[in-house]
């Protein structure tokens, strides 16, 4: 499938989708909202994708959503469209891990899609924030929700309200991202880490995000609860079998999703 706004390359059972609109430092316009949601659509259904791997370039992963295209937008226009909504979705509804990696500016919507994937890993010239302050408008896909119950809420007041950037360090330091690394080895860390977790067995692997997003939406003695049933669950696998069976035998799993 060839995609205006996106590059999609699927190797090694993992999918890099790398975002793709250099002249405008990967702004997300409504193209890149569609050709994502595709491509999230199309990574679902296919049986040679067990992760997905996230990016932009060197110098952005994403400056945030396409000024050029929202600022002529009444608000009949934004409401009526559900502007940002349905790519939102799509990362909710999406059931396998995706890891962003991250070099350059992730800034507001930019930051929100970086949000919205399983783990962020920081390239060391990372740049987060939420500049939309300073466009009159405030973060609208996960910003004031998703960063605030990652940082907390001062420093999620302070990066909205006044919308400076966070650099990797930082990044590192409050949670949003999982590890940082030279920019250098941003990509092949990145991929070996989808790679590792493509060799695990999918249902576990889709089990952790459930268990993992639930307690985003839960309480604490629901959320255990959850957790508990699912561990109960996976008992049901032969990949628990397969797994404990090869640890007793000091040797490799090998899982089959079953
Ligand atoms: N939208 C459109 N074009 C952009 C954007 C953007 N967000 N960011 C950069 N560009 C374009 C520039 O206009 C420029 O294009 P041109 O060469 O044609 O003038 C090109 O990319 C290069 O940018 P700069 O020359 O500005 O590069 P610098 O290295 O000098 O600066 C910065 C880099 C600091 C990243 C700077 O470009 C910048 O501040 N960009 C805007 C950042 C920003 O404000 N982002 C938030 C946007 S609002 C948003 O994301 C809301 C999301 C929620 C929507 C939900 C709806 C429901």
């Amino acid at each position: 499938m060839a995609y205006q706004t996106i590059v999609v390359d699927i190797e090694d059972d993992v999918a890099l989708i790398r975002l793709n609109r250099p002249d405008a430092l990967n702004a997300i316009n409504s193209k890149v909202v569609e050709e994502l949601t595709e491509a999230l659509g199309a990574a679902e259904g296919n049986d040679k994708v067990r992760a997905v791997v996230l990016t932009g370039s060197e110098k952005a992963f994403a400056a945030g959503a396409d000024i050029k295209e929202m600022s002529e937008k009444s608000f009949v226009d934004v409401f009526t469209s559900d502007m940002f909504g349905p790519l939102n979705e799509a990362f909710l509804r999406f059931r396998k891990p995706v890891i962003a990696a991250v070099s350059g500016y992730a800034l507001g919507g930019g930051c929100e899609l970086a949000l919205m994937c399983d783990f962020i890993i920081a390239a060391d010239n990372a740049k987060f924030g939420q500049p939309e302050i300073n466009l009159g408008v405030v973060a609208g896909i996960g910003g004031t929700q998703r960063l605030t119950r990652i940082v907390g809420k001062s420093k999620a007041m302070d990066m909205h309200l006044t919308g400076r950037f966070m650099d990797a360090a930082e990044a590192e330091r409050s949670g949003v991202a999982s590890r940082v690394v030279p920019l250098a080895k941003l990509m092949p860390e990145a991929m070996g880490v989808a790679r590792k977790i493509a060799e695990k067995s999918q249902v576990a692997v889709m089990t952790v995000k459930e268990a993992v997003n639930r307690s985003y939406e839960t309480t604490l003695r629901e959320g255990l609860l959850f957790e508990r049933r699912v561990f109960h669950a996976l008992f049901a696998t032969e990949d628990q079998k397969e797994g404990m069976q090869a640890f007793l035998e000091k040797r490799e799993p090998q899982f089959r999703d079953k």
